[in-house]
């Protein structure tokens, strides 16, 4: 009978693809709203203000999405001509459509970090002379956890090493934190912590904390302000926003525990899609919510694999031609866990 009944897939694509539970409906259906554009919404103006001590900088500024937090922080730090310092697999310099260089008028300056994580050596030798004739060196953006690195976990270490380095060069540093909640779970350092090295985060509520839409951009007073107007100015001012503010403060104040789950059951279907023959793994990127396998040694693509697995009713990404990524979230159950495994298992036996 459970055959002739449509098949929730295992979707392990993304953690943006979570639906909000009934609570969380619950919690927007409830929030006050105003117009924001205003500055009236009451629920939005008090996810501001929440976001901002949990993170310990002096305001927030909640945006659409990720990307837009992101590239409104590097225009707001930057000139046309400028320079930004990145990681090869940051997001900001492969899924955001270019905009940094379409909308802030800035070169992304890509360096070899290993798992996403850079040598503050790299960074000396990547900083530009101050010449008419150069790009201007103005800011380094760091990714916690690394996405397109497989869940990277920065060591704090390295990012006061890189903040003294950047103090003393007079740069400035952002974070992309779309998935901080899943370093600060698995390291166990505070927010606060991570955040007070850095003069921008952007922080997103979309990815495992699960809630539909939002992020939320961190810095000083005037730097929000300079935000805001470019958020203006981008289209990004919204009006009765404060039913997802309710979502996001929902899935902060309930879900962030739960992405102990996330990395828990990535690490099973790991060891499990591992022991398939040919099938590769850098067990030291594993340490969160992400897994990229490499499955170039197995005689099939990333996009074969893809649509084999989909047969099986479980998604992936197919991130390159050679790698697929998973992505475990709050809506994938133990039960699919056991599911996967099992699917994962029948490739592993000789057929
Ligand atoms: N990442 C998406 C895709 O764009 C790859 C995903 O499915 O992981 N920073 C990081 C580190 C991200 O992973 C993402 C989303 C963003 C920023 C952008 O967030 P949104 O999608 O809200 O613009």
């Amino acid at each position: 009978m459970s055959s002739l009944l449509p098949q929730i897939p295992i979707d392990l694509r993304s953690d943006t693809v979570t639906r909000p539970s009934k609570e969380m409906l619950e919690a927007m259906k409830q929030a006050p709203v105003g117009d924001d554009v205003y500055g009236e919404d009451p629920s939005v103006n008090s996810l501001q203000k929440f976001s901002a001590e949990l993170f310990g900088k002096e305001a927030g500024l909640f945006v659409p999405s990720g990307t837009m937090g992101n590239q409104l922080c590097l225009r707001a730090h930057t000139e046309p001509g400028d320079e930004v310092i990145c990681d090869y697999k940051a997001h900001i310099f492969n899924y955001e459509s270019g905009a940094a260089g379409n909308l802030s008028q800035v070169q992304l300056h890509p360096l070899h970090g290993k798992h996403g994580i850079l040598e503050v050596d790299q960074i000396r030798e990547a900083i530009r002379e101050k010449a008419y004739w150069n790009p201007w060196t103005k800011l380094i953006a760091l990714e916690n956890t690394g996405n397109k690195a497989g869940g990277t976990v920065y060591p704090l270490e390295r990012i006061r090493a890189i903040h003294e380095f950047a103090r003393e060069k007079g740069l400035l540093l952002h974070l992309d934190g779309a998935r901080l909640w899943n370093a600060h779970i698995e390291s166990g350092i505070p927010l606060k912590e991570y955040a007070r090295y850095f003069d921008s985060l952007s922080v997103c509520f979309s990815k495992g904390l699960g809630a539909p839409v939002g992020s939320m951009v961190l810095g000083t007073e005037s730097f929000i302000r300079k935000v805001h107007r470019f958020r203006k100015m981008w289209g990004g001012g919204m009006r009765q926003a404060g039913s997802l503010a309710a979502a996001c403060r929902f899935a902060v104040t309930h879900h962030l525990e739960g992405i102990r789950q996330d990395h828990i059951h990535l690490g099973i279907l790991a060891e499990a899609f591992s022991k398939i023959p040919g099938v590769s793994i850098d067990w030291e990127t594993v340490r969160t919510n992400i897994l990229i396998a490499d499955v170039s040694g197995t005689g099939k693509t990333a996009a074969e694999w893809s649509a084999l697995l989909k047969e099986e009713n479980i998604l992936v990404s197919p991130f390159s031609a050679t790698t697929i990524r998973m992505v475990t979230h709050r809506d994938v159950t133990p039960g699919m866990i056991d599911t996967a495994v099992t699917v994962f298992e029948s490739f592993s036996q000789p057929k």
